[in-house]
C-alpha cells in the first residue's frame, strides 16, 4: 500500500517565506543557533568541507565571524590533523600547547614552524618543558645564517611570565606594562604549560563573535568518512582538538554510516558528531537511533553534483529538510542543510523548512579564504570549484594521486581511474573578495527575512511559514523587465 509516486518535492525556487506581522528590525535579530547537540554559533553559516573550499585559511576566517569551517578530507589524516592544530592555535585566548623549539635548533627550523603555524615566534624550551627563552621575528630580523643555532640568538630567561591561572585582564595588564607581544605561562616548576599573545587580545576585540571553546580557541570542524581507516582518522583529529566531527558521505541512511557514527559518538568524548547525508524524515531518525549530534541534509541540491541525473535519486532540498526536521525536532538535533543555496533568501527558505544552519560551497568557493588560485578569464578573475565526487577530486593529482574522498560515492575498491563512476563536475565561480563581505551580504539577507517573518531568533523563524510559487512568481521575483546594468553586492546578472 506504499504509494509508487509519492507527491512532488519543493526547492528554494519552489517556496516564498509569507511575511507576517512583526516587531523585529533586521538589526535586532538574533542569530545564534547550534551546528549540533553541544556547539553554538553566532550565525548560521558552514562551510562545506570540500577541497576548494575548506582549508586552515578558510576555517579560522569562518571561525572569527561566527560561523563554523568543516575541514575537507580529501588529504592525508596527518595533514588534515595538522589543519586542526593551525585553526586551534591560530588565535585563543590562551595557547595550552603553544609551538616550541629546543635550544639547539637553527634559524631554518624557527622559521620554518613560524610559517607553518603563521606565528611570530616560539619560546625555547629543555627536555624538561623548563623555559630557556623566548625566539621571535626581533630576534631574527637581522640574522642571515639560516643555520645558526637558537641558544646564540634568542632572548634568554628570565623572561617576563606569567602564572597557570592568571586572568585575561591580568595578562594584558602584564603584556601592556612590559611592552611585550608574548607572554609564556608556567607552572610552580619553570615549566612552560601556555602562551599568551597581545594578537590574540587585538582579535578578540575585533572578531566579537568568534565561535569559541571553553579555552577561547576558535571551533574547528572536520569530516571523515567511514571504516578503520576513518576511525583512525576521527582519532587523530580528536586528538589535535577538533571540535565537531562530520561524517560525510553521499548516503548517509547506510549500515556502515550508521555504525561509524554509533562508535564515534561512543569513543570520542567533547566531540560532537555530525551524521550525513540524508534526504528523509527515516534517514534523520536513523542517524538519531545511532547516536548523531546533528544531521546533514542534502543528496544532490549541490552546485557542482550530478548525482540526481547519474543516478537518478535525490529529494529536492526544502522538501528534504522539512521532512528530516521531523524527526529531528523532536529529538532536539539541530539540523544542517546543505546545498543549492545560491543567496540569500535561500538560507532564510532553508532555516523556515527546518535548518538550524546551512552549509554552503559554492558560495564561499570564490572567497579570498578558499584554497586554489585566482584565474583570470577574459580580465574577469575567477576560483575553481569541484565537487568532491568529480573526476578531479577522485584522481586528486594535487595530492598525488591519491584520493582519500572517492569513497563518499561508494567507490572506495575502484582502483582504476577509468572505472570511476563520477558524481560531480568541476567548474569555476567568480572571485568575490574577502569572506567577510560575503558573510556579511549573507547574513544581512537572513537578518531581513527575520524582520518579515516577526522572527526574533533562529527558532522562531523555523515556525514561519511557506508558499509554493508558480514558475510566473519565480520570474516575478527576479528582477524582471528591466536591463541590469551593474551587479548588485547580493545579486549578479543572471
Ligand atoms: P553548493 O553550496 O550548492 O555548491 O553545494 C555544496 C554541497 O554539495 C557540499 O556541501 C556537498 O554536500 C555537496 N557536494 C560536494 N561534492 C559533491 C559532488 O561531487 N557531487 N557534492
Amino acid at each position: 500500500d506504499r504509494p509508487k509516486i509519492l507527491p512532488p518535492g519543493y526547492t528554494f525556487d519552489d517556496v516564498l517565506l509569507v511575511p507576517a506581522a512583526s516587531k523585529i528590525i533586521p538589526s535586532g535579530a538574533v542569530t545564534r543557533t547550534r551546528v549540533s547537540r553541544n556547539v553554538e554559533l553566532a550565525i548560521p553559516l558552514v562551510s562545506a568541507a570540500m577541497d576548494t573550499v575548506t582549508e586552515t585559511r578558510m576555517a579560522v576566517a569562518m571561525a572569527r565571524l561566527g560561523g563554523l569551517g568543516v575541514l575537507h578530507r580529501n588529504l592525508s589524516a596527518d595533514d588534515q590533523a595538522r589543519q586542526v592544530e593551525q585553526v586551534k592555535r591560530s588565535e585563543a585566548g590562551m595557547v595550552t600547547d603553544p609551538v616550541t623549539c629546543g635550544p639547539d635548533a637553527t634559524l631554518a627550523d624557527v622559521q620554518q614552524l613560524c610559517a607553518t603555524y603563521r606565528i611570530s615566534g616560539v619560546p625555547v624550551i629543555d627536555e624538561d618543558r623548563r623555559l630557556l627563552g623566548i625566539i621571535t621575528n626581533r630576534d631574527m630580523r637581522f640574522e642571515d645564517d639560516p643555520s645558526r643555532p637558537v641558544r646564540d640568538l634568542m632572548t634568554p630567561s628570565p623572561l617576563h611570565t606569567a602564572p597557570e591561572g592568571i586572568s585575561g585582564d591580568d595578562a594584558l595588564t602584564l603584556l601592556r606594562r612590559h611592552k611585550i607581544e608574548k607572554l609564556p605561562i608556567v607552572d610552580d616548576a619553570g615549566r612552560l604549560t601556555g602562551l599568551i599573545t597581545v594578537k590574540d587580545f587585538v582579535k578578540s576585540d575585533e572578531f566579537p563573535d568568534a565561535s569559541r571553546d571553553g579555552q577561547g580557541r576558535l571551533l574547528v570542524a572536520a569530516a571523515v568518512g567511514v571504516g578503520d581507516d576513518a576511525i583512525a582518522r576521527a582519532r587523530l583529529l580528536a586528538d589535535a582538538g577538533v571540535d565537531v566531527l562530520m561524517v560525510d558521505t553521499a548516503h548517509g541512511h547506510n549500515e556502515d554510516v550508521l555504525q561509524a557514527v554509533a562508535l564515534l559518538s561512543k569513543q570520542l568524548d567533547g566531540v560532537d558528531i555530525v551524521g550525513g547525508n540524508i534526504a528523509t524524515r527515516a534517514g534523520a531518525q536513523a542517524l538519531i537511533d545511532a547516536g548523531a549530534d546533528g544531521v546533514r541534509v542534502g543528496v544532490g541540491p549541490g552546485s557542482i553534483c550530478t548525482t540526481r541525473v547519474v543516478a537518478g535519486t535525490g529529494v529536492p532540498q526544502i522538501t528534504a529538510i522539512y521532512d528530516a526536521s521531523l524527526a529531528c525536532a523532536a529529538a532536539g538535533v539541530p539540523l544542517v542543510g546543505d546545498g543549492g543555496i545560491q543567496y540569500s533568501g535561500d538560507i532564510v527558505k532553508a532555516i523556515v523548512a527546518g535548518a538550524s544552519t546551512v552549509m554552503l560551497g559554492s558560495l564561499l568557493a570564490g572567497a579570498k579564504e578558499a584554497p586554489g588560485e585566482l584565474v583570470v578569464i577574459n580580465g574577469e578573475p575567477f576560483k575553481t570549484y569541484r565537487g568532491m565526487g568529480s573526476l578531479g577530486a577522485m584522481r586528486n593529482r594535487e595530492r598525488g594521486g591519491t584520493s582519500y574522498s572517492k569513497d563518499r560515492y561508494g567507490q572506495a575498491d575502484v582502483l582504476s581511474e577509468r572505472e570511476l563512476v563520477p558524481q560531480g563536475i568541476e567548474g569555476r565561480t567568480p572571485f568575490r573578495g574577502d569572506l567577510a563581505q560575503i558573510v556579511h551580504q549573507l547574513v544581512g539577507g537572513l537578518r531581513a527575512g527575520m524582520g518579515f517573518a516577526g522572527a526574533a531568533t533562529i527558532n522562531d523563524l523555523q515556525d514561519a511559514q511557506l508558499m509554493q510559487i508558480t514558475s510566473a512568481g519565480l520570474k516575478e521575483s527576479h528582477p524582471h523587465d528591466v536591463a541590469m546594468i551593474a551587479d548588485a553586492p547580493n545579486y549578479a546578472r543572471q
